[in-house]
């Protein structure tokens, strides 16, 4: 009898799915007529159980593919930025930001460790800013379970990695996520990185058919280094609010930018528009006068 599963292990060698009814897992293999096809976790398959193993018959077509960590069909990215320690750096978070848009990967933004924080009207600043633009924003120390909840709630029923800097709280997270105790500075990553080790992905099954990573994704990255510079404003989301002159305005200085002029009226971030343009490299001489 044929049935659908996920693959939730993938290493060079070796693969497991879960099946999408009962959860059961299974260590898995491609039959032979599709044995030249490529797997990942996060692959959604069909096939038949045979003896112990899930014999895999048909590969599903992807919606996306990640290479860091190698796994198809993200639905979200928990980009984690730590408030303090370190340092909560806006430039960081708008190229992550970008760059999922671009993958076409739902970002849920978590401003970590504000248990560290004295005042907090730096960070509800900054989360009024995120939400203003489309963006969920949890705000939470992941040493507590407060802002846990809500997390799961979003993420319910789709499959998920974590992002963001070294030392933001990625695997602390994790380990909250799923209630196992993943060694805080031990997930995946930090195991894959000895010189003969190959990388191997897990989803961990938590709630119910919600999956997580246990691999993180970039912990920085460039927006331009995926995007070509003339497409980086598709994935500012607030820009899409406006219409320019021009259709393929990349608001830096042509006739009649219309994004230009929600940031003189202050109704884009003075902020993000300063990272974009530092994105673009591009110096815009009216911008100290507008944006003080
Ligand atoms: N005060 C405080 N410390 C935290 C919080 N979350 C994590 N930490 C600490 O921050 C340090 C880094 O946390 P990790 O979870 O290892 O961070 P990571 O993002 O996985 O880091 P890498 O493995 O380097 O990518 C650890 O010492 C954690 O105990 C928090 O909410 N508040
Ligand atoms: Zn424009």
């Amino acid at each position: 009898m044929s049935a659908k599963a996920l693959v939730t292990y993938r290493s060079a060698a070796a693969s497991r799915v879960t099946l999408l009814d009962s959860l059961k897992t299974y260590p898995s293999i491609l039959r032979k007529k599709i044995k030249k096809q490529k797997l990942y976790a996060g692959d959604f398959v069909e096939g038949e159980i045979i003896g112990d193993q899930f014999v895999i018959e048909k590969i599903e077509p992807r919606k996306n593919l990640l290479v860091r960590p190698p796994v198809a069909n993200v639905d979200n990215v928990l980009v984690v930025m730590a408030m303090r320690s370190p340092n909560f750096d806006s430039y960081l978070l708008d190229n992550f930001l970008a760059v999922y848009e671009y993958k076409k990967i739902e970002p849920i933004i978590i401003f970590n460790k504000i248990d560290l924080l004295e005042d907090k009207r730096e960070l509800e600043t900054w989360i009024d800013l995120y939400q203003n633009i489309g963006y969920e924003v949890v705000a939470l120390s992941a040493m507590q379970e407060d802002g846990i909840k809500k997390i799961k709630k979003y993420i319910q029923g789709d499959i998920t990695i974590v992002a963001g800097p070294s030392g933001a709280g990625k695997s602390t997270l994790l380990s909250k996520l799923l209630g196992i105790d993943l060694k805080t500075g031990e997930v995946n990553h930090k195991l894959g990185r000895g010189r003969h080790t190959t990388t191997a992905v897990t989803l961990y099954p938590f709630n119910h058919n919600s999956f997580i990573a246990d691999t993180p994704g970039f912990s920085k990255v460039e927006a331009t280094y995926f995007i070509d510079k003339r497409e980086v404003h598709r994935y500012f989301r607030e820009f899409l609010r406006y219409q320019c002159k021009f259709p393929d305005c990349t608001h830096t200085n042509e006739p009649g930018c219309a994004v230009e002029e929600a940031v003189k009226k202050g109704e884009i971030s003075c902020n993000r528009f300063k990272n974009y343009l530092k994105i673009m490299q591009f110096f815009w001489k009216e911008f100290d006068t507008i944006c003080k």
